[in-house]
């Protein structure tokens, strides 16, 4: 009787493992992540340009982008953002001046889920003219935004937990079903 729990634990934990590294790859590439900008995060640029540029690994989904582009007057994120396959756009106004500029966004991955970030960089010269009235401050470097993903590293521990206890459960109450009929067996 020994044997059979010990092997329905293996087969449990087996199908555990397997779940586990079969569910994390999937569930850790769901989610878009932001591959570069322009300007990039830490920059300084000479020139502000006229619009700022996000580069996402897969092309966001259309409903819920949000940029915010906030300078030393505030957000001058001009109009809505516009999604280029996995590029998002937004342009800035023309009354931008110079300065540090942190840019905050929020874009819908293509699983549905919102994807959040921010970034900085430092243009000398702004789109009004102006020269920065400060030298660039220092840039600290935001959190990745994959780091987003660390909640996801539970799911395929939730599941390896999950399938074992499933298996080890039907594995359990096959064995006791089993029981009267071998007992009645034995002499
Ligand atoms: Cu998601």
């Amino acid at each position: 009787m020994r044997r059979v729990p010990s092997l329905l634990l293996a087969l449990g934990l087996a199908a555990g493992v397997v779940l586990g590294i079969v569910g994390a790859p999937t569930v850790a590439s769901a989610h878009d992540v932001l591959e570069r900008s322009n300007p990039s995060d830490g920059a300084a640029v000479n020139t502000l340009p006229d619009a700022v540029e996000l580069s996402f690994a897969e092309a966001p989904l259309a409903v819920g982008t949000q940029i915010v582009v906030t300078g030393p007057t505030g957000n001058v994120a001009e109009g809505s953002p516009t999604i280029e396959g996995s590029i998002v756009r937004q342009k800035l106004a023309a009354t931008a001046p110079g300065g540090d500029y942190t840019v905050t966004y929020r874009v819908t991955s293509d699983d549905g889920h919102p994807v959040t970030g921010s970034f900085s960089f430092h243009a000398m010269v702004g789109l009004d003219g102006s020269t920065a009235t400060a030298g660039p401050s220092v840039h600290v470097r935001q959190a990745d935004p994959a780091a987003d993903d660390s909640s996801s590293v539970f799911v395929p521990v939730l599941l390896t937990i999950v399938g074992t206890c499933v298996l080890l459960g039907v594995g359990g109450f096959l064995v006791l079903r089993s029981r009267p009929t071998k007992d009645a067996d034995r002499p």
